[in-house]
């Protein structure tokens, strides 16, 4: 970690000079404002990129090298635990500074730094939004501009195109209830639905989706592989939508992301929404980003907002996933309890205190 004071005219200038010498993930550890030989403010602040790059040359000092025929290595186990290792204490500094982290600001951008806190909104992300905004009013408006331009990255221009809509999502996000969801909307639509389930993993998935297929009175396919995959879709030819509902796992199974990934492989036009529950983990779902990121992903949506106490993480998982947000559901009901959402809604959901 590299540590250095900055003394600049003011706070914001202070900002942009530690983002000049430290780079824009450097964090703000305390800030004073000093009256000698007239008045300056002094931030000092932090940056830990060394622990990363620095792995091979800490190495090379600290530990005794390998010695391969007169030569000097390091052997292929020892850099994995050593790896291993340096993510643990990455992991320590992170929690350390999550829970104990107190940077010194000006009493108003203090305040607006706890409000984003309270609301599970990362550290490093709510330094930098009170960076960029001087009072809460202003805030709301760059939290609103940072969702509006993510969701004007909609991949529409050949949305036309895709009859076929998967979700997506870990164990128990609310796929089969959101697929049962959507079906009844697009009824509601005066569209000719189909349905699919790829889950014959989990027991009981398909008799929960058949019955939601009765209720709405739809035909329901189940597939257990990629070729009646693609027989299923062939057959709803005369359907103007088709709602795929695939299987939950651990997003971090490299053998389901790999399954995931077969299913584009066949070459059909298929959307694909990521279902995150707010009512996970947040770091678990920003974990989940470097497994699905390996996914054509079209949107992310986000589920069970009424049992979430804190909506902070839509802004976190929008600032890290980059997806338009295609609805929030809200609840377990089939029909309802889905809202398709603006960045206005959006904010205002980011924003509130309590449930909804
Ligand atoms: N409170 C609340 N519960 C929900 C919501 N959506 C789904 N659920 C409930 O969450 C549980 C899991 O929902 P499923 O639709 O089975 O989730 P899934 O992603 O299909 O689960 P897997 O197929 O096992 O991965 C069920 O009890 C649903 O009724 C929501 O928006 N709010
Ligand atoms: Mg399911």
């Amino acid at each position: 970690m590299r540590i250095k004071k900055i003394q600049a005219k003011n706070f914001r200038q202070a900002l942009s000079l530690v983002k000049k010498e430290l780079g824009p993930d450097a964090v703000i550890l305390s800030s004073e404002d000093k009256k000698e030989n007239g008045s300056y403010v002094e931030v000092t602040a932090a940056i830990d990129d060394a622990v990363e790059t620095n792995v091979q040359e800490q190495y090379a000092v600290a530990s005794a090298p390998v010695t391969v025929s007169g030569d000097t290595r390091t052997s292929g186990n020892e850099m994995v635990e050593l790896k291993q290792e340096m993510q643990y204490l990455r992991e320590c500094m992170e929690s350390m500074r999550s829970s104990c982290f107190e940077p010194k600001l000006p009493e108003e951008r203090k305040n607006m730094f706890h409000f984003l806190r309270e609301r599970s909104i990362k550290d490093d992300l709510a330094l930098k939004l009170i960076e960029r905004a001087a009072d809460s009013d202003e805030l709301r408006s760059v939290i609103h501009n940072d969702l509006s331009s993510i969701t004007g990255q909609g991949n529409t221009s050949d949305k036309n195109d895709r009859r076929a809509v998967m979700l997506i999502g870990p164990t128990g996000s609310g796929k089969t209830t959101t697929v049962a969801k959507l079906a009844s909307q697009a009824i509601r639509e005066g569209k000719k639905v189909g349905l699919i389930s790829m889950d014959t993993y989990k027991v009981g998935a398909a008799e929960q989706i058949r019955i939601y297929a009765r209720m709405i009175g739809l035909p329901l396919s189940v597939v257990s592989n990629i070729e009646s995959l693609q027989k299923s879709i062939k057959g709803y030819s005369d359907r103007d939508v088709i709602f795929i509902d695939t299987a939950g796992h651990n997003p971090s199974d490299s053998e389901y992301i790999g399954r995931l990934k077969q299913i584009y492989e066949t070459g059909y036009p298929m959307e694909t929404q990521l279902l995150l529950s707010t009512s996970s983990d947040n770091d678990f779902l920003m974990e989940s980003h470097k497994h699905y990121n390996a996914l054509p992903i079209d949107y992310v949506a986000f589920t069970k907002t009424d049992e979430a106490v804190k909506l902070g993480s839509i802004y976190n998982l929008c600032r890290l996933y980059q997806k338009p947000v295609a609805y929030i559901t809200n609840g377990q009901r089939v029909p309802g309890n889905i809202e398709f959402v603006d960045s206005n809604r959006l904010t205002n959901l980011i924003l509130r205190t309590g449930s909804a």
